[in-house]
């Protein structure tokens, strides 16, 4: 396949770049790029260049895909400086995103233009790695040093609008971009060029804008921020050529690290997830309307989201009380986004113009997909359904969003049962990414596409689950919480569990999280599973909830907290209560607790894949990410694991 092809007019040469699917800098592409310049130097009839990509983007950065083989020449910073020093100017037309190398590439040119929807950024710290071909160097030099570090340090994209204002852009055209990409070099030509962005100046920065850009950049818990900002700092204070050398260093240096692999391995999982291999050629059901049942904190936060993808939501709640609450909630979803800039005036407006409620089911009539988010309770559950296969179009798709409930048990005699789904959000479901999709053994093969289609309109991190209580993220949780449970009473002080998961990165440990959400619903569904009859053995929550001590919301859970004060105090009351069942102290390194830990949800992965529950290792590492707060620069507990012992 032609890697690039070249067309001249009027002394304009246009080089289209088609490596699909998204033009990723491989070793080929490199080559090629390097020759194109080589040649086009050598051509008298070419005055100067544009490069173009084929498809849906710019240049996505170095091919990601190679970076566990040893690197193969040319490498990319000599193919931005060959050129930037090529006798011909070049000019970057941006379509997509220019991302990584792309933007390196971009930034080896003279000029960078763009259309109006393109981002451009630099995202290697997502990576667990530092930009590799110059990122550090040439962009403090073309927007300067504040906006440089926020640029590489975040990893985040900036809009074509943004970049054009900060200086990274030199025009952002309508129309067609190669055409107008064309005629701005050709306009280019009539004037004195300007200085590459290798030769343009840059001045130190004070110590203070060091120390104050070293806090932000060690929030994100791993090393690649803080080594990016080093480099950052050595491009502003030694000369060029000694800056490239530094950043060429730290990029090689963290390349194969445990972090930079972990950040891979998600990278990739995140991209196979939302669309299963299985069902690549079934096409989903359309989605338009969308009935929620249940206003509480779980409706309303599903109702928000789909609200927030631009599908009409009708609310059903049983009074005109409890529906006039629902509505409120999600309104003032609406209103904090609004508040924190996140939704114009007018796009506030629009988000209640598409909504409605209801206390009758009639209003389902035209659903395309209805979601029940009632109180978890089975009889409730199964008394909605039949309400639902009676009022619904008999292609409507009807998901439960069920925590722990089996779904076949909820919709059973419900006509079409190929239409029905598990959707399991998480709280607050406007914002946690993680949708466990649930199967019923009837669903139909477009009804299980439609929730991935689903998810990935509502900007969710789908991952397909079996039928088990708790599917896989609160399986995983319970034992989890069973594992720290024995910790504690091997005689681990739980403030040392917890801090030792801190340290591994989560933002809390498991008994502060439990006092967060609430010790009271695992209780009560214990309680509930011993009175028919199951053995379940008696936790150490148990007896908390008896004292009365439920969490935050108590006043005191597995901590004490002081009026209005969320820190957690170690409870002498909790000391005296546990006391009987803990053996004497008998503390443990950190290294070793989150070993515990990670190992325990590791193992009940493993479970899960070996019943056929979770389809693969990844999926579980993304549960635990974006479900349950898991650094997503360990990989996740099955990545963390296989790296820890190969075997698993
Ligand atoms: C870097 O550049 C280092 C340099 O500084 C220094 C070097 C010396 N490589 O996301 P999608 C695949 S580090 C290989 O679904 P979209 C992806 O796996 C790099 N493959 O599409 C998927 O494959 P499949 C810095 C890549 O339209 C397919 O392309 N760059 C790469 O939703 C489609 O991906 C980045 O981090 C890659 N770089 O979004 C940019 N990128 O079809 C990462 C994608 O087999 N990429 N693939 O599942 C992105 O952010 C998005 O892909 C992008 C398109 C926005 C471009």
């Amino acid at each position: 396949m032609t890697l690039l092809t070249c067309r001249i007019d009027a002394g304009i040469a246009c080089v289209t770049l088609d490596n699909p699917p998204v033009n990723a800098l491989s070793a080929a592409v490199r080559r090629a790029l390097w020759d194109m310049a080589e040649t086009l130097d050598a051509d008298p009839a070419v005055r100067a260049v544009v490069l173009t990509c084929a498809g849906r983007t710019f240049i996505a950065g170095a091919d990601v895909r190679e970076f566990g083989q040893p690197p193969v020449e040319p490498h990319l910073p000599d193919v931005v400086a060959r050129l930037e020093g090529a006798a011909k100017p070049w000019v970057a037309a941006i379509h997509g995103a220019a991302l990584g190398g792309g933007l390196e590439v971009a930034m080896g040119c003279r000029f960078r233009v763009a259309a109006p929807t393109a981002r451009v950024g630099l995202p290697e710290v997502t990576l667990g790695i530092v930009p590799g071909a110059s990122g550090t160097v040439r962009t403090p030099r073309l927007v300067g040093m504040a906006a440089a570090v926020d640029l590489v340090t975040s990893g985040r994209h900036w809009p074509a609008a943004k970049a054009l204002e900060a200086g990274l852009l030199d025009a952002v055209l309508d129309g067609d971009l190669t055409e107008a990409a064309m005629g701005f070099a050709r306009r280019a030509l009539e004037k004195d060029l300007p200085d590459p962005a290798s030769a343009r100046p840059l001045s130190p920065m004070p110590e203070e804008f060091w120390t104050e850009a070293r806090k932000t950049a060690a929030r994100a818990g791993h090393a690649a921020p803080l080594a990016a900002l080093d480099c950052l700092r050595c491009a502003s204070e030694a000369p060029f050529a000694e800056a490239m050398a530094k950043e060429r260093e730290t990029f090689l240096a963290l390349r194969p690290t445990p972090e930079a692999q972990a950040l891979r391995h998600v990278f990739f999982a995140e991209r196979a997830a939302p669309r299963p291999a299985a069902l690549k050629e079934v096409a989903p059901r359309a989605l338009q309307r969308v009935g929620v049942i249940g206003g509480g904190t779980m409706g309303a936060g599903i109702a928000a989201a789909c609200r927030e993808a631009g599908l009409e939501v009708v609310l059903i709640e049983r009074d005109d009380a409890a529906l006039a609450r629902g509505l409120a909630a999600v309104e003032a979803i609406f209103d904090g986004a609004m508040a924190r800039g996140k939704l114009s005036q007018a796009d506030r407006a629009a988000r209640s113009d598409g909504l409605s409620g209801s206390t009758g089911y009639d209003r389902l009539a035209e659903a395309d997909l209805v979601i029940e988010a009632v109180f978890e309770d089975a009889a409730v559950k199964r008394a909605v359904f039949a309400e639902l296969g009676r009022h619904c179009r008999a292609d409507a798709v009807l998901a439960t969003n069920t925590s722990y409930l089996d779904p076949r048990g909820l919709t059973e005699g419900v006509p079409h049962p190929e239409r029905m789904l598990g959707l399991h959000f998480f709280s607050p479901a406007h914002v946690m990414k993680l949708l466990e999709i649930v199967p019923l053994p009837d669903t139909a093969p477009e009804v299980l596409a439609t929730g991935f289609a689903l998810a990935r309109a509502l900007g969710k991190m789908p991952v397909q689950a079996g039928i088990c209580e708790g599917f896989i993220g609160n399986r995983i949780l319970k034992r989890t919480r069973a594992e720290a449970e024995q910790l504690v009473r091997r005689g681990v002080p739980l403030a040392q569990v917890d801090a030792a998961m801190r340290a591994y990165g989560f933002r809390m440990g498991p008994f502060e999280a439990q006092d967060l959400g609430g010790l009271d619903i695992a209780y009560l569904q214990r309680e509930g599973a011993r009175a028919d009859g199951q053995d379940v053995p008696e936790t150490l929550g148990d007896l908390l909830v008896r004292a009365g001590r439920k969490g935050q919301k108590t006043g005191g859970g597995w901590y004490d907290y002081a009026e209005g004060d969320r820190r957690p105090q170690v409870s002498p009351t909790v000391e005296a209560l546990l006391a009987p069942h803990v053996a004497a102290a008998d503390p443990l390194p950190p290294e070793a607790i989150a070993a515990a830990l990670v190992g325990a949800m590791a193992a009940e992965g493993q479970a899960l894949l070996a019943e056929g529950i979770a389809q693969a290792p990844a999926d579980i590492d993304l549960v635990k990410i974006h479900g349950y707060g898991f650094p997503r620069w360990k990989g996740g507990p099955m990545f963390a694991a296989a790296l820890e012992m190969p075997s698993i």
